[in-house]
């Protein structure tokens, strides 16, 4: 692995867990973040190794924890806080908010606040490309919780069918909004859940950077060699809860620190580049620095960006309706 892509991935990492730090204290202290705020922390390792394995063109779509994968694809961090805030210079366009981040010109289709929403939307992407011949996939990313929804079925019944160039990338963070994931669905393996739809599904240690990387890399390389929808389970953890306000009351502190303490994705990364890679511990250091500035620029740009004119409201929305709709 080369020692500039490496840090990439360290400085994109840091970037996502500093940007959301400094979320949580705008939201609980500052009041310029409102409305829902799901943080990725914890989890960086899915969106930046998953991401880093794609090909320009394949699309990517997610839940409403989407922070991460926005600027994991390259979203710029103060149109990221931009769009947090509800301004006009955000991602989009300050209409979105925290769940709704979204760039086309990545092929970042958004994140998506109706559980599972995101997944039939994805299976479309895939449906689509199929149908022009063209050798683009979709990451199409959900957490645990999502799977007991009725589309999911659906949608993976209909790739399954039609062999769709998809890959179902499962957060499996061990809880929905506060429900272990055994007491919500019946068979808490995802992985054999997908059995039923014939779709091959592998469990990965999420996180583990290198092997979210490599294991999204052979499922991508199956899913170009037309081998259908695949899945990949990520066994990961979300250090925060379900949204600010939750006071996670349904876990204990122990299984928290076991995960914080001795998995955390940053702190295993940093020592396998130190460790394994002969990186300068300095180097890294001075990454975390730039990412504090940029994290400071992002809100400051943000403070500084206008709010949508009001003139504007109804733009980018079905047409107001000016006469009642007949059924003639
Ligand atoms: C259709 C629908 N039902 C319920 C909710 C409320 N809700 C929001 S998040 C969530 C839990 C989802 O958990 P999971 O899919 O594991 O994602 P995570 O939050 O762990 O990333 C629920 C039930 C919703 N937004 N949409
Ligand atoms: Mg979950």
């Amino acid at each position: 692995m080369d020692k500039s892509v490496l840090l990439d991935w360290y400085h994109t990492m840091v970037l996502i867990r500093r940007f959301e730090e400094r979320c949580d204290h705008l939201y609980k202290f500052e009041g310029s973040i409102k409305g829902f705020l799901h943080l990725y922390i914890g989890q960086e390792a899915v969106a930046v190794g998953t991401i880093a394995a794609r090909e320009e063109g394949d699309h990517v779509i997610t839940a409403y924890r989407d922070h991460g994968h926005a600027l994991a694809v390259g979203c710029h961090p103060n149109h990221v806080m931009a769009e947090l805030m509800g301004k006009a210079t955000g991602v989009s366009g300050g209409r979105g908010g925290s769940m709704h981040m979204a760039d086309i010109t990545k092929t970042f289709w958004g994140g998506y606040g109706i559980v599972g929403g995101q997944t039939p939307l994805g299976t479309g992407f895939a449906l689509a490309e199929k149908y022009k011949g063209t050798d683009r996939a979709t990451l199409c990313y959900m957490g645990e919780g999502s799977t007991n929804i009725g589309y999911f079925h659906e949608s993976l019944n209909m790739a399954g069918v039609w062999d769709l160039p998809i890959i179902y990338v499962i957060e499996n963070n061990k809880y929905g909004m506060g429900t272990e994931v055994s007491k919500a669905s019946a068979e808490p393996i995802m992985i054999e859940k997908v059995k039923a739809y014939r779709i091959p599904g592998e469990r990965v240690d999420g996180m583990d950077v290198f092997a979210v990387y490599e294991a999204t890399k052979q499922a991508l390389a199956r899913v170009r060699a037309g081998e259908g929808p695949q899945c990949l389970e990520m066994m990961t953890y979300r250090y925060e809860g379900h949204s600010v306000g939750d006071r996670t009351r349904y876990r204990t502190k122990e299984e928290l620190a076991l995960w914080r303490d001795e998995k955390d994705p940053i702190r295993t990364l940093q020592l396998e580049c130190t460790e394994r890679y002969g990186i300068a511990e300095s180097e890294m250091l001075a990454i975390q620095e730039q990412v504090m500035e940029e994290v400071e620029e992002s809100v400051r740009f943000a403070n500084e960006s206008p709010y949508p004119d009001p003139s504007t409201l109804y733009d980018y929305i079905y047409p107001v309706q000016e006469e009642p709709l007949t059924l003639d």
